[in-house]
């Protein structure tokens, strides 16, 4: 049975960035002990932000006890247990490496940082401290879609055959217009990369996920459709790709096509997965999120065909926790049920999954189709086992 940490004296988060990734976890930290009430109890201690005032207002708005600006003074801070890095990507590495140097448990929104020797710094790190009992987690919160997770078991049960290939897309539209402004996202060091490093992580994720074995190969393409961008004093440079594409080798030898754009026009946040074994096959797309599509070769041949399986059952992935049979669940769930993972890993003493190591090898997966690209679309080698040399 689950032990219950409610008896313990509550973890203290702390938040450290409050857009888009800052308000959603947020929300999680709200709601975790009410949904999952065999994780340790938090408390929301504090928002860091850069802007004094910007960040007292979302701290009061999103329901923190306190606001910050200087993250290395929370670091210092006794009540707080657990750093959540929801910051653009150049600081990844610098509040991450401390915060556990600090004795925090970190959790990282992914990608887990800009480049492979950021994510290598982080990883020492997260193994240094882990000989401590602190823990290290990297946020790819579509692990905690119930149907991805349903999918995650068919395929590890074997139930879909020999897994030969595999197509993941991760489609958006909000640049498809060239007087969209400006943004860090669009900026090579803040964000490392475009839509390889932020759709294409969560991509690359879902393949190392499903299949449960590492990307060995790459061959990619990165394009950058619009080139230059409206800054706050005029045009400026775009320095990342609008969208990528990659062929990947696994080590077993599945065949993966995978394609990620942010000027896909008509597609808001089309995360899609279609897995093709040698005794069946199944389909994901985040836009129906609570769906998995899925062909087993069982029965009269003649009335086989691909089912939609709704994934809101009780014994489904995650869903004990939520509402009954159909009442659907949306993207949020999904970073509180993270949430819930990480504080249950502190709880038990355990690594949570995804960790570091895991981030690090979606980084290098990343690199390798950036390298490929380079060199014009040549196959290359990728190295998903970090050193272990310090
Ligand atoms: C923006 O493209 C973004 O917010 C990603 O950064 C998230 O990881 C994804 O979940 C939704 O889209």
């Amino acid at each position: 049975m689950t032990p219950d940490h409610r008896q313990d004296a509550p973890l203290g988060v702390a938040v450290v960035g409050h857009s888009f990734m800052g308000r959603a976890h947020s929300n999680a930290w709200r709601n975790v002990a009410a949904f999952y009430p065999d994780a340790p109890a938090v408390r929301r201690r504090v928002l860091v932000g850069r802007d004094a005032a910007r960040v007292a207002d979302s701290a009061a708005q999103l329901g923190w006890e306190e606001a910050a600006t200087d993250w290395r003074a929370v670091l210092d801070r006794r009540d707080v247990d657990v750093v959540d890095v929801c910051t653009p990507g150049h600081l990844h590495a610098e509040v991450a490496v401390a915060a556990l140097e600090a004795g925090k448990h970190v959790i990282v929104e992914k990608p887990l940082a800009n480049t492979v020797a950021e994510a290598e710094r982080m990883l020492a790190a997260a193994r240094r401290a882990r000989t401590d009992g602190v823990r290290a987690m990297v946020g790819f919160n579509y692990r905690r879609v119930p149907a991805l997770a349903l999918a995650r078991e068919l395929v590890r049960e074997g139930r879909l055959g020999t897994v030969r290939q595999v197509r993941v897309s991760y489609l958006q539209d909000w640049l498809v217009d060239p007087g969209a402004p400006m943004t860090w996202r669009l900026r090579r060091e803040r964000a490392g990369s475009g839509a390889l490093g932020d759709l294409g992580s969560h991509a690359v994720d879902q393949v190392h996920a499903l299949l449960g074995e590492p990307v060995i190969e790459a061959q990619g393409r990165l394009q950058t459709f619009v080139t230059e961008r409206d800054g706050e004093s005029g045009p400026e440079p775009v320095t990342v790709d609008d969208a990528a594409w990659a062929t990947l080798r696994t080590r077993s030898g599945t065949v993966v096509s995978l394609e990620v754009s942010r000027m896909a026009t008509g597609r808001k946040n089309a995360l899609q997965v279609e897995v093709y074994g040698s005794a069946g096959s199944l389909g994901f797309d985040l836009e129906s999120l609570n769906e998995l599509r899925l062909l087993t070769a069982e029965g009269e041949q003649r009335l086989q065909g691909p089912r939609r399986v709704l994934v809101t059952e009780a014994d489904h992935p995650y869903l004990d926790a939520w509402w009954p049979p159909g009442h659907i669940l949306g993207w949020d769930h999904t970073f509180t049920s993270q949430a819930a993972d990480f504080l249950r890993a502190i709880a038990r003493g355990q690594d949570p999954a995804p960790g570091f190591e895991e981030g690090y090898a979606v980084q290098q997966v990343l690199d390798g189709i950036a390298r490929s690209a380079d060199a014009g679309g040549a196959a290359v080698s990728v190295t998903t086992t970090a050193p272990t040399k310090e």
